[in-house]
């Protein structure tokens, strides 16, 4: 008879769907589950993002028992555990003698490079197998990438709506006479704007039990650990998801960028965190936001919007993350090198947008893609921070952050570090922007209409500054002229009032005044 396969199931794998699944046999082959502090610290996680995956890891794997597979699942504290994926791997194939061992590829450059040293290390064949969650893989992606001069999500969102049959007329075209309803979703918010309630689920003891280690073992985790509302299992999750479709999403697109006090969710689906760690498939996402769309239920720009998201933006991001790395991550077109301050930490700022952005993330690990990308991400941006300690940040704080997403989203789209590879200008924006487009300046230490003096917004001058230190860049870009034609309209003086006001918040910056 022949050995057993060992078949080694990362904590963001956590689908049935999967070749390394179907493929296995029930008699004979063993999957490998493992908690271990080089992944749970590798950056300094969120507490909740590590108790909602070894509470899912641990979920799954009594779901693979259930169905009839063997499984060596190690937990952190278990005598012997070695720490590390590849001393896991190495002491199961000591103790099992697998004829093989097979992985589903990794999300993360590091691991997949881990996995090609491991292979010489290992006395069996190491199968990788490709992640068929995704829906582009990255043949197709590099197809699609490998004669255009630049890479545009638009473009590649159309060829994956054409190629899924989503949200498609029967003559070709799209549903609706456009690709994209974005102009109808930029609403600011409108007086009392909240979020809907939001589904809490019972911790059963697998998860009280994950609470009590994560307490233990990580007392100077950052972020805060309960109340723990995360479903943890496929079961809650696409619970999860029936609640977002039924009373959420018709709402999507209408207050996609609006940003509330106090409410860190408004009508954004949470689901990021459930779809990376696999207990959601993003084509079964896409499926549900079109019925919602043709049954009635959800307007054309919220369900288009949300789709767009998943079908695009995220399978795009990843295209671009295995085409362009390693050298992705140490890009810094910007010449940006001002250390990551300690408020993104501790949230202790004046800066009354930050702080909201920064107590949401504390509280929940996550914030909604304008507070990542127009708050933290912005201020990152206009203040010159270091990309890479600014990526090892997001990549921390949110229950739905690995590399493969994160990079792209913060290199590229929030810090322009990518010399605009993925995104065609800068989202770089004035506290204006903040003020239209949330109620944060009411609370705010300085005001949103002033540029120079004692209670300018750091925002104003900062952007000006920015801009004026990057003008052989940006002054080219087709999408910017009006920023240059309003900053020479402002006169000498002006322009060196802002400019030495944005040496003022720096030097703030540096100080921990700001
Ligand atoms: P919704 O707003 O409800 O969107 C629906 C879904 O679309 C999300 O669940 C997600 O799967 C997908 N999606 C939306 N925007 C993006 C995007 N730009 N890239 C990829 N997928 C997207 N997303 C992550 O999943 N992990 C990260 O680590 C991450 N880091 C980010 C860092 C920065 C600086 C920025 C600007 C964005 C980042 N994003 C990341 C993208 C986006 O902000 C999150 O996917 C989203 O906020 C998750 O919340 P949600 O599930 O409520 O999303
Ligand atoms: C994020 C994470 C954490 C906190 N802990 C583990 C773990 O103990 N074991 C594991 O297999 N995976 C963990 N992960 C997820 C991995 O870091 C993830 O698979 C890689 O980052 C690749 O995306
Ligand atoms: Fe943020 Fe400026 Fe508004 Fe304060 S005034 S909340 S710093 S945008």
């Amino acid at each position: 008879m022949a050995g057993p396969v060992l078949r080694v199931i990362l904590g963001d794998q956590l689908s049935t769907r999967l070749d390394i699944v179907d493929g296995a046999d029930k008699a004979n082959d063993v999957f490998l589950l493992a908690e271990v502090m080089a992944e749970a610290s590798y950056v300094r996680h969120h507490v909740k993002k590590i108790a909602f995956l070894f509470s899912a890891m641990r979920h799954y794997a009594q779901a693979l028992r259930s169905a009839g597979y063997t499984v060596r699942y190690v937990a952190l504290e278990d005598d012997g555990n070695t720490q590390s994926l590849d001393g896991e791997i190495l002491r199961a194939v000591d103790a099992l003698a697998p004829d093989r061992v097979a992985v589903t590829e990794p999300g993360e450059w590091r691991l997949r490079e881990g996995f090609e040293a491991l292979r010489l290390a290992l006395p069996a064949p190491l199968d990788i197998l490709p992640d068929t969650r995704f829906l582009c893989s990255h043949a197709e992606f590099d197809a699609w990438a490998e004669d255009r001069r630049e890479l545009r999500m638009e473009f590649f969102y159309r060829d994956m709506r054409r190629r899924y049959d989503i949200l498609m007329q029967p003559d070709g075209k799209p549903v609706g006479g456009r690709w994209n309803f974005d102009a109808e979703n930029r609403k600011p918010p409108k007086a009392g704007l909240d979020s809907p309630p939001r589904l809490s689920f019972r911790k059963d003891a697998i998860t009280l039990d994950v609470l009590d280690l994560v307490r233990r073992r990580f007392p100077d985790g950052y972020g805060r650990l309960e109340p723990f509302h995360f479903a943890v299992t496929r079961r809650q999750a696409l619970r999860e998801l029936d609640h977002f479709i039924a009373h959420i999403l018709p709402g999507f697109g209408d207050y996609q960028d609006a940003m509330v006090s106090g409410e860190p969710y408004l009508r954004h689906s949470l689901l990021a965190a459930y779809i990376n760690a696999g207990l959601l498939y993003p084509l079964e996402v896409c499926h549900r936001a079109e019925a919602a769309f043709r049954d009635g239920h959800a307007p054309l720009n919220a369900a288009e919007g949300f789709i767009r998201q998943i079908l695009g933006w995220r399978e795009y991001v990843r295209g671009v993350y295995w085409r362009f790395m390693p050298d992705y991550a140490e890009r810094n077109a910007l010449d940006a090198h001002e250390p990551l301050p300690w408020f993104y930490w501790s949230g202790e700022t004046r800066m009354a947008c930050m702080r909201e952005a920064l107590s949401h993330t504390y509280d929940h690990a996550y914030s909604h893609h304008i507070q990542r990308l127009m708050i933290t991400g912005n201020f990152a941006l206009l203040a010159g921070l270091d990309p890479k300690a600014v990526h090892e940040w997001y990549l921390a704080v949110y229950a739905d952050a690995y590399e493969w997403v994160e990079l792209p989203n913060t290199m590229g789209m929030a810090l322009h570090a990518d010399g605009g590879l993925l995104a065609s200008k800068p989202y770089a924006a004035s506290g204006a922007y903040i003020r239209r487009m949330s109620d944060f300046c009411q609370g705010c230490a300085y005001d949103p209409t002033i540029a120079v003096g004692d209670r300018a917004c750091p925002f104003n001058a900062l952007y000006w500054d920015f801009m004026a230190r990057h003008r052989d860049r940006f002054s080219r870009n087709a999408r910017m002229p009006y920023v240059y034609a309003n900053w020479d309209r402002m006169g000498a003086d002006r322009q060196a009032a802002l400019r030495d006001q944005a040496q003022a918040h720096v030097v703030a910056l540096r100080e921990g005044r700001l």
